[in-house]
């Protein structure tokens, strides 16, 4: 799976049942939406979210 949120420039893959850290230092506040970037099988088209930056 990955982790991509193209409105930051940030972006890391992600392994099942392994624990994954991205440091970020945003440099705006807002919503940024993120997806997931690797076609992973069931369920991955709702693998999509925002990350809200106060
Ligand atoms: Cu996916």
């Amino acid at each position: 799976m990955g982790f991509n949120v193209p409105d930051l420039k940030v972006r890391t893959d992600i392994i099942p049942n392994i624990k994954t850290r991205l440091a970020l230092m945003p440099d705006k506040v807002g919503e940024f939406p993120f997806y997931c970037d690797i076609f992973c099988g069931s369920g991955h088209e709702d693998m999509s979210g925002v990350l809200i930056v106060t």
